[in-house]
């Protein structure tokens, strides 16, 4: 190994320690060494759920295959530990910063201290909001304003064939949304986007809204919740397949049949949620795509070359419906 990459790695270790407080200690920050590629510091939020560890596997796999050093974080749903860790990248100089803000605001200190340092910085998956566009170079991820809409035109498709089957007296529809991490762009575009459809049928109405942080455990605790609260839910709305896999468990408690007494729309479209859809316990299922690894080394690559890439980048996505031959999804792969 070159003997300027293996003194940048050792200054890289000894600033990671300084930097992070030891954050080496939160057994977060790893390394992949090779001759020369590229370095670059990846601040990932945590791994709060299988959509996110999917994330962070596809992007440490398209590193090493691209002989790309990724300088790894995990933040552990703390902001401050995300600022923390891409102060150590800037401290030690990798050539290109990638990130995915857990909450839309307070970057904008970091990100001019990244240029000031002359590092292109890539936003992932969730977007901010920053007085000066110019402060990042990129944006790559979903479209949660499209998955909200996804969602509400599923409903309205939904509750027109259903409408016969509705109480003659049912003057509402009774919707309970369980709202990702308070925040972050991708619960307020997925929040906006089906009260961007709905709004047009005040025969929708949403009863009850609050945040399962995108955990399993949240999303069954607060569907205890509701479900002492109310008599006549008509549909869930989840924000993601971990807080609707916990909604599940505690409406089966119940004796409760997810799917048919209550219709269940969710938002990632990992592999435990397509069982759920093939067995009649959701109704629709609404694609994230994790797996931008390639696409996000791909951009990185040509940041360090300095290039110029597209300020917005949105993946492909597709919705999953009940009414589909679901013989013919791939396997998800997480
Ligand atoms: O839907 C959820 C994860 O930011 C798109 O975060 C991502 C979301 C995803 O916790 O499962």
């Amino acid at each position: 190994m070159h003997i300027r990459t293996q003194l940048r790695l050792i200054i890289l270790l000894f600033i990671v320690c300084c930097f992070a407080g030891c954050s080496a200690q939160r057994k977060n920050v790893s390394k992949i060494v090779n001759d020369d590629g590229i370095i670059v510091g990846f601040s990932q939020i945590g791994a709060e759920s299988a959509w996110r560890t999917c994330n962070t596997r596809s992007v440490q796999e398209a590193a090493a295959e691209r002989g790309v050093q990724l300088v790894y974080d995990n933040a552990e749903q703390k902001q401050e530990n995300q600022i923390k860790a891409m102060r150590s990248f800037i401290a030690y100089q990798v050539d290109v910063i990638v990130f995915v803000p857990i909450v839309t605001d307070g970057w904008d200190n970091v990100l001019q201290e990244a240029r000031d340092a002359g590092i292109p910085v890539l936003v992932t998956d969730r977007k901010i909001h920053v007085e000066d566009q110019s402060l990042y170079a990129g944006f790559i991820g979903t479209d949660s304003l499209k998955e909200g809409r996804n969602a509400g035109l599923f409903l309205l498709e939904k509750f027109a064939h259903m409408r016969e089957q509705l109480d003659e007296g049912k003057e509402y529809i009774n919707i309970v949304e369980l709202f990702g991490t308070e925040g972050s762009s991708v619960a307020i575009g997925r929040a906006e986007g089906l009260r961007e459809v709905l709004k047009e049928h005040p025969e929708f109405r949403i009863i009850y809204s609050k945040s399962g942080d995108f955990l399993r455990s949240r999303g069954y605790e607060l569907a205890v919740e509701f479900l002492d609260m109310y008599e006549d839910i008509d549909v869930i709305f989840s924000h993601n397949d971990g807080m609707t896999l916990g909604v599940i468990e505690a409406m089966e408690e119940r004796g409760l049949r997810p799917g048919k007494d209550i219709v269940i729309v969710t938002i990632d479209a990992q592999q435990a949620a397509i069982d759920a859809l093939i067995e009649g316990k959701v109704n629709c299922v609404i694609e994230c795509n994790p797996k931008t690894g390639r696409e996000i080394i791909n951009l990185a690559e040509r940041l360090a070359a300095g290039e110029s890439i597209p300020q917005l980048q949105y993946v492909h996505e597709d919705v999953f419906y009940e009414t589909d031959d679901l013989s013919l999804i791939e396997p998800r792969g997480y």
